[in-house]
């Protein structure tokens, strides 16, 4: 067997996205043992575009792992986003409206890479090309992960398997179908989500509502700016050419006054589908699922990322106190404690969703609707703050 590949361990995580590596590290610092295994290679893994905004106990938990110097040195602090629709722009400033908090730009791939430098330099193991096929015995006290490395079949038996193998993943499977419940939602529409090596055109995200459908505009650094387009699901990036991208753009985020779209070289372009979906309950025996496992949001709210984070730092704490005191307490309350946050979160990005995308054939009614409650927020400081409140983050355990 190859030296670094144990045959048991306290908590087996099946994933090596942000969930399963911070989870992994935050283990690691409270003396917990642990395995992560990964389907992908390093490269993939670091290279996969996705989310780009953290909360503020995101950003703590990051910290807290070790995993805060990079972020604190090129993270973007930002204090408020901007709603546009009808040809004008409203900004939401958070600090007033929330007491103090904000959020910071860092993009999820950057968050990979510091977790994994770090878990390689000191651990715990993490194995690349690593898929689990299965897991066996959820429901006794020594479950057993299966899985293939490096071409051979191999088992890891556990005290503890957590699935943060994200929504294909195959731990959910491990629960019988009878006990789990599922809640779900797709959407008639898709983000075409491009990177342009161009200085971002605005200081804080842009979320615009327009007759032609949403768009965004966020950024990566002072040089790279991020930005989606609303477009049909089953659409292939490449019947988009550039210049009809920036066009699109240009029309969606049209706002009187002296604004303008800087362009720039595009370097990046995928489509991807918006889902809500839940798993009741994220744990069965002792199996426990987090992050999209478990969970899946549209991500208008950008709360994807954020979710994932929070579920691990409520589970890494329980696991930590059932090693320091042998109290299970934490643990039997790590479904509901998540799901509460969870179902909160799930109705601010159904919120934000249906609020600033047009369904295929929307009528004048929906619309008149969604251009109320914009001019809600923008007319009123209570619709403001609970926009802003759910934005920068909830707390990480509700209050009951
Ligand atoms: P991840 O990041 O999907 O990581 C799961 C990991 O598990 C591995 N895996 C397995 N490993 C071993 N054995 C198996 N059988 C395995 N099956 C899967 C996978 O290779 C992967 O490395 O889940 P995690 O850690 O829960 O993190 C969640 C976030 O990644 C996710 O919520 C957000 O990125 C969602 N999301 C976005 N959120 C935003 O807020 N803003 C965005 O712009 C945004 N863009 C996105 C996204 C999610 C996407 N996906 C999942 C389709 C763009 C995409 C394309
Ligand atoms: C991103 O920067 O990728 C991003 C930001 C905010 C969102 C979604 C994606 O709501």
């Amino acid at each position: 067997m190859n030296r670094s590949e144990p045959a048991r361990t306290t908590v087996g995580i099946v994933g090596g996205g942000p969930a399963g590596l911070l989870l992994a590290r935050l283990l690691h610092r409270a003396g917990v043992d642990c395995v992560v295994l990964e389907s992908r290679d390093r490269g993939y893994v670091e290279q996969r575009q996705r989310a780009g905004i953290l909360e503020q106990a995101t950003v703590d938990a990051l910290r807290a792992s070790g995993a805060g110097d990079r972020l604190d040195r090129k993270g973007l602090v930002h204090d408020g986003i901007e709603l546009r629709w009808d040809r004008r722009g409203h900004r939401i400033d958070f600090p007033s409206l929330t007491g103090g908090r904000r959020v910071w730009v860092y993009a999820q791939t950057e968050v990979v890479k510091d977790l994994i430098a770090l878990q390689l330099h000191d651990g715990p193991p993490l194995l690349f090309g690593a898929t689990a096929e299965s897991v066996s015995g959820a429901d006794t006290d020594r479950p057993v992960i299966h899985y293939v490395h490096e071409g051979r079949r191999r088992s890891l038996a556990c005290d503890w398997v957590v699935g943060c193998d994200g929504f294909h993943g195959v731990v959910r499977r491990a629960v019988p179908g009878s006990e789990l419940r599922t809640f779900e939602r797709t959407y008639p529409y898709s983000w075409l989500g491009v990177l342009a090596d161009v200085p971002p055109s605005c200081d804080e995200l842009i979320y615009a509502h327009s007759p032609r459908g949403f768009a965004l505009h966020s950024m990566r650094s002072t040089t790279v700016s991020r930005l989606y387009l609303q477009v049909p699901n089953g659409t292939e990036p490449s019947s988009w050419s550039d210049t009809r991208i920036w066009e699109e753009l240009e029309a969606r985020f049209a706002v009187d006054g002296d604004w303008r779209l800087e362009r720039g070289p595009i370097t990046q372009k995928a489509v991807l589908p918006m889902r809500s979906f839940v798993t009741e309950p994220m744990r069965w025996g002792r199996v426990l699922l987090a992050g999209d496992a478990a969970h899946i949001v549209p991500p208008t709210g950008a709360k994807g990322l954020n979710l994932a984070a929070a579920d691990v730092i409520v589970l890494a704490r329980a696991l930590a106190a059932l090693h320091d005191t042998g109290s299970t307490a934490l643990l039997d309350a790590y479904s509901d404690t998540c799901l509460r946050r969870v179902w909160r979160a799930e109705h601010f990005s159904w919120f934000m969703t249906t609020t600033l995308h047009a369904d295929p054939g929307q009528d004048g009614f929906t619309t008149r609707l969604q251009l109320s409650q914009l001019d809600r927020i923008a007319a009123s400081p209570h619709a403001a703050a609970e926009l802003a409140e759910n934005y920068t983050g909830l707390p990480l355990v509700p209050p009951s």
